[in-house]
């Protein structure tokens, strides 16, 4: 016989063992769902980087990266170290391992016929990040993420144009150092700049070399176009931010001041190039973004899902310049 008292205790640790077991089994559950969803990423990615030849190409890496495990999609990263063949032999790996999507920016835009044939024939989509590329076959890519590097050039040609009215001179003559031959941004960013100041009679170019987005190309140019035209250069339109940064010691130790002696044009917009930009010596940067990671991550999930996506989106862009009160700017991020 128990006492009221004792059944009263007893039902009390009933109901408290009962209550005890109901929240175990929710934290046993919840952990069971969260080793689940560890174990089966919603996606997996495949992404052949073509190298780390800028801080550009560093904080794209970076951004894709990170986004990725934002999303929670499953990434498979590799760098191509600035060869073509390595990046086939990456989207080929991609392909044996059976990814969900396939993206990659293509150092170069010929010669991705045959392994997106072969990704087309396994089923799996392909998406273009920052660069594009040129077939002979259509629907060999679903779509492409990245700039307007045609527009790039048309800005800082633009730029050019009221930098010679203010300065008021009868003749500016250019050089031009450019990105990795036959790559798109390379050829864009040319083709908008040469079309822009076709129009204006007093912009000469002298010459146009390539400096492959390197920063000791861009020193080797640089040095080669001093030798060889000297004080004559008055603009310095630079594809990217790290030629540049390898242009102005040797405009420097040449005798000129960058940025007064000579004007200098620049595109991306880096940390780095933005600071020299505030002391001076660079006149003007066109923004290029490297932060594609998070539509590249909505078109992989929408891709997964059987979504239509956008065949090309392009990321806003500003530009800095000498015209600009740059007192305010945020970091940079890359
Ligand atoms: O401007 C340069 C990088 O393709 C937009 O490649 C990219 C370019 C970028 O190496 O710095």
């Amino acid at each position: 016989m128990h006492s009221v008292d004792q059944r009263g205790n007893q039902r009390l640790l009933k109901r408290w063992g009962a209550a005890l077991t109901a929240v175990l089994l929710l934290m046993l559950s919840g952990c069971a769902g969260k080793n689940q969803r560890a174990a089966e990423p919603s996606l997996l990615l495949g992404f052949s980087q073509l190298g780390s030849e800028s801080s550009w190409r560093i904080g794209n890496t970076r951004d894709i990266e990170e986004k990725a495990s934002e999303y929670g999609i499953s990434l498979m990263m590799e760098n191509a170290n600035q060869k073509q063949e390595n990046q086939i032999a990456a989207l080929r790996r991609f392909i044996a391992y059976r990814v969900d999507v396939i993206a990659f920016s293509p150092i170069v835009e010929e010669g991705w016929d045959n392994v997106l044939k072969e990704a087309k024939q396994a089923g799996i989509p392909v998406v273009l990040v920052d660069r594009t590329i040129q077939t002979e076959e259509e629907g060999l890519y679903v779509c492409l993420i990245g700039a307007d590097f045609y527009q790039e050039g048309v800005k800082a040609a633009q730029y050019l144009i009221r930098k010679a009215n203010r300065m008021g001179k009868k003749q500016l003559n250019i050089v031009e150092i450019t990105g990795t031959e036959d790559s798109t941004p390379m050829r864009r960013r040319h083709e908008g700049f040469m079309d822009t100041i076709q129009e204006d009679g007093r912009l000469n170019v002298l010459e146009s070399v390539n400096g492959d987005f390197l920063k000791s190309r861009g020193a080797e140019c640089m040095r080669y176009l001093l030798d060889k035209y000297g004080a004559e250069i008055d603009v310095i339109y630079s594809h990217n931010d790290e030629m540049t940064l390898g242009a102005l010691p040797e405009i420097e130790k040449a005798g000129f001041t960058p940025g007064k002696d000579m004007v200098i044009i620049s595109i991306d917009g880096g940390q780095e190039a933005i600071d020299i930009l505030k002391e001076g010596k660079i006149n003007c940067i066109v923004e290029c973004t490297p932060m594609l990671g998070a539509t590249l991550m909505e078109t992989a999930l929408k891709l997964k899902a059987g979504e239509a996506v956008e065949p090309l989106t392009h990321p806003e862009e500003k530009m800095f310049s000498d015209e600009d009160d740059l007192s305010h700017l945020v970091p940079r991020g890359y």
